[in-house]
Formats: structure tokens, C-alpha cells, sequence
């Protein structure tokens, strides 16, 4: 019987590190420490049902949106071990206002920030639909031995060193980016590791899911309801109209289209014309992650990469996913803006 050769998440990263001559292993010290948050949270989320972890913390984040207990969990579980790490100086988190620093010498000369949402999509815990995590890392601009500065977290997300997702689903999985493409790796429990199970992810450029809440419909730009209306029809290449898929969870969307091949827009609504997905750790983490699978991010008509960010929560509209499909999508906005 043809014998797998399991690679873990660590292997690959060190076996990646030996590829860069100037890496002394800052970076993958911190990517493994992400590594062992995400085992600590996919326990708890796993158990959401069996234990207190269910329902609500009682209190509102920064977005005014009301906090889970797992939400809480996992903002902790992911700070403590960046931290830890002694590579991360700073963080900025859905889950907190400001930045997050350290009264920590060894954390202090850390040569990287962190920006996450430790547990996006956190309202569908409680009927059991997949949930992530996402994070990006950044070099910090600001003098190593001290304190991180907020402008080491407002740098435009084409200066990403790494990004990533966890997405606790029907399996958990761990995919990230060091701009060297994108690698997937399954939690296997009977190990308690991440193991690579998705090499050299590559998202179609062509695909015939489109993911987006059209609850929102009525407050739509015109040139979105005319794709919407456009992926309704039938196509030239399959002479039948594209799927709509939508969970409402961006890790879980996103994923699926990736794999498959899709279109996951969050666009401007009347109500709010920058959309409701954060920049710094929603939108350019998975901008990074689309890119590097040859597939495409931009708010409509501007890269996301590319947008210099005003402040640490800022919105803005998304588009993304296979290439020709954002395409297709930015120039029904162009011709109906
Ligand atoms: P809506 C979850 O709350 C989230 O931040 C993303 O994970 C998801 O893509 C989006 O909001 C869903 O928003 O307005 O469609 O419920």
C-alpha cells in the first residue's frame, strides 16, 4: 500500500526558512505559535455545544457588534501566543480598539506586528456553520527595543510578509502565504498537527460561484445588479447560469471559492458606501492570499493591496476571487458608475 509522507506545518515552514538565505527563523517561530493558538481554539470551538462557550459575553467590541465567548477565547488564545512568540511587538485585533503592545522586553524587539480577527463570522457559532480566524504579518517600521507605534499597523497590505486563515469547518484547516504561493494543511486530531493537505493552492480563473448577501440588493450599486443579473444568465462557455452560494462566514465563503473557483463580493450599499469587511484584517489578508493563488482583490475598482490605510478599522468594499470574474465584476461598476 502506497505509504503518504506527511509533511506537519512545522517541517514545511522550517524546510521553506532553509529556502530564504536571511531568514533566522523570527518568522517561523511566530507562524508556529499561530500554529498552536489555532489547535487551542479548534478545541473549544469544537466543544462550543458541550461547553460554557455558547452565546454571548455579555459586552460589545469595538464595532459595536455584541462579542461571543468564543470570540473573547480566541482574541486571548491568539494574543497570549503571539506574545509569547517574542517575534510580534504588537497587534491589532478586531476584538480591541487600539493596538495591543507589550510591557515586555522580549516582545519589544520583535521585528513583526500582527494584524487579526481571531474569530470572524463568530455569530454562526451557535448553529454550528464554519468559523476562521485570519491574521496578516508585517515587518514593524518603528525602532526595535521599544513599543509598537500605530504606524507600523497602517502600512498598505502590498507590504504583507505573510497572511493566513484558519477555518474551523467540517475539518480545521490552516492556509497561509509568505508570497511564495498558497499552502493548505489539515488538522489531523489523532496527531495534533497540521499536515499538508493542499500544495500550491491555484483558484480557477474562471468560475461559476457567486457569493454575496443580496438581502442588500435594493441598496446595491446599478453596476452590481446588472452582474448579479449577469451571472443569472446562462453563460457562453456552460449556456447556464452561475450558482449562488453565500454562508455568511468570509473565511468559509472565501475558501470555497477559492478551491472551486468563485466570487465572494461585499460591495457599498446606500447605507454604508465602504462596505462592512475591515482592510487591515479581513480584506488584505485574503487579498494577499487571492493574489498569490492567481486570482484578484480590489474594492470595485482599486487593488486592496494597494490602499493605504487611514485607520485600524477602516472598511472597504471587496471583491474577490477568480480572476476573470473580479474583472468581469469591476467593469459592470466601471460602465454603470
Ligand atoms: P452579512 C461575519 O459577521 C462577517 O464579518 C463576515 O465573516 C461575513 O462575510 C460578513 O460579516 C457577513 O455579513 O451582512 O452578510 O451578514
Amino acid at each position: 500500500m502506497k505509504q503518504y509522507r506527511i509533511t506537519t506545518l512545522n517541517e514545511f515552514i522550517i524546510r521553506r526558512q532553509a529556502n530564504i538565505p536571511y531568514a533566522k527563523g523570527e518568522l517561523s517561530r511566530l507562524l508556529h505559535h499561530i500554529g498552536i493558538a489555532a489547535k487551542v481554539v479548534n478545541k473549544k470551538v469544537n466543544k462550543a455545544g458541550l461547553v460554557d462557550v455558547l452565546g454571548t459575553a455579555g459586552k460589545e467590541n469595538v464595532q459595536g457588534e455584541i462579542q461571543q465567548k468564543l470570540d473573547v477565547f480566541a482574541d486571548m488564545q491568539f494574543t497570549t501566543a503571539l506574545k509569547d512568540s517574542g517575534e510580534c511587538c504588537g497587534i491589532a485585533s478586531e476584538e480591541n480598539q487600539e493596538i495591543i503592545t507589550f510591557d515586555d522586553e522580549l516582545a519589544n524587539d520583535g521585528k513583526y506586528i500582527v494584524t487579526m480577527d481571531p474569530l470572524d463570522g463568530s455569530t454562526n457559532i451557535d448553529v454550528n456553520v464554519s468559523i476562521g480566524t485570519i491574521f496578516s504579518i508585517y515587518k514593524r517600521i518603528s525602532p526595535r527595543g521599544h513599543k509598537a507605534e500605530l504606524r507600523d499597523f497602517l502600512q498598505s497590505g502590498n507590504r504583507q510578509i505573510a497572511a493566513g486563515y484558519v477555518i474551523y469547518g467540517s475539518s480545521t484547516m490552516l492556509v497561509y502565504t509568505t508570497g511564495r504561493g498558497v499552502n493548505g494543511f489539515t488538522l489531523d486530531p489523532a496527531i495534533g498537527e497540521f499536515c499538508l493537505s493542499h500544495p500550491d493552492i491555484i483558484t480557477p480563473e474562471q468560475g461559476r460561484i457567486y457569493s454575496l448577501n443580496e438581502g442588500n440588493y435594493t441598496n446595491f450599486p446599478e453596476g452590481l445588479k446588472q452582474y448579479i443579473k449577469y451571472c443569472q444568465e446562462k453563460d457562453e462557455a456552460t449556456h447556464r447560469p452561475k450558482k449562488a452560494r453565500y454562508i455568511g462566514s468570509l473565511v468559509a465563503d472565501f475558501h470555497r471559492n477559492l478551491l472551486k473557483g468563485g466570487i465572494f463580493i461585499y460591495p457599498p450599499t446606500a447605507n454604508s458606501p465602504n462596505g462592512k469587511l475591515r482592510l487591515l484584517y479581513e480584506c488584505n489578508p485574503i487579498a494577499f492570499l487571492a493574489e498569490q493563488a492567481n486570482g484578484k482583490a480590489s474594492d470595485g475598482k482599486n487593488r486592496i493591496l494597494d490602499i493605504v490605510p487611514q485607520n485600524l478599522h477602516q472598511r472597504v468594499p471587496f471583491f474577490t476571487g477568480s480572476r476573470i470574474m473580479v474583472e468581469r465584476a469591476e467593469q459592470f461598476m466601471k460602465d454603470h458608475s
